[in-house]
């Protein structure tokens, strides 16, 4: 029985990342056959039985995957090119995004770029933020006006899991009051 988390872990980075280092092409949104990944995974020493990749989709402590008719995709993450999940979504007003100290200055100058991913990633809470902050660190979580971002014509989709929009300019960020 392989560690799931381990499993989950190399999944994500082919069908993210490096669907090459497994022999894989995915198509523009990101999908691949269900049977050519099985096949890549065992060919490369990482196999899987349908039921072991089923649990990785299904389980784990966030959706990260989509598996429709036959094919499977990441659901976000991507820093290879693919199509949005799905189509462009109003957001609500206000979106949170979590990060760490040491990133602030340069998010102040720059905004939120996605760096090297595909799209910058937000979550529908503060508490999805932190969480996603203290893979780095002590969260600091930044609010984001994705109400007046949207009227201004930036584009949004929603992965199930996690908003994605290209950048966040600097405008429409702020930072939550000092907590003692
Ligand atoms: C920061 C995980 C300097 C940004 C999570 C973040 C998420 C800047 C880091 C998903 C910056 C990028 C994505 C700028 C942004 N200057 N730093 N201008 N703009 N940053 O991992 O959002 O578990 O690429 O704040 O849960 O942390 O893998 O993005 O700290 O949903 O499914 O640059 O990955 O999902 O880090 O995480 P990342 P993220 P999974």
């Amino acid at each position: 029985m392989p560690d799931l988390v381990a499993a989950s872990k190399h999944v994500a980075f082919v069908l993210r990342h490096d669907p090459a280092s497994v022999g894989l092409v995915l198509d523009a949104h990101g999908w691949v056959e269900v049977a050519d990944l099985l096949a890549a995974l065992a060919a490369h020493g990482h196999a899987l039985t349908p039921d072991e990749l089923d649990q990785v989709v299904t389980g784990g402590d966030k959706r990260r995957f989509e598996l429709r008719d036959g094919r499977i995709r990441a659901l976000h993450g991507h820093s290879v090119v693919v199509e949005p999940a799905g189509p462009p979504v109003a957001p609500p007003p206000v979106l949170y995004h979590g990060t760490v100290a040491r990133f602030i200055p340069a998010i102040r100058t720059e905004g939120l770029l996605p760096g090297q991913r595909r799209w910058v990633h937000l979550s529908h809470d503060r508490a999805t933020a932190c969480d996603v902050a203290a893979r780095r660190g002590r969260p600091v979580v930044l609010h984001v006006d994705a109400a007046a971002m949207h009227t201004a014509g930036h584009v949004f989709y929603w992965s199930g899991t996690v908003w994605l929009t290209a950048a966040v300019p600097p405008a429409y960020l702020s930072s939550e009051p000092q907590r003692r």
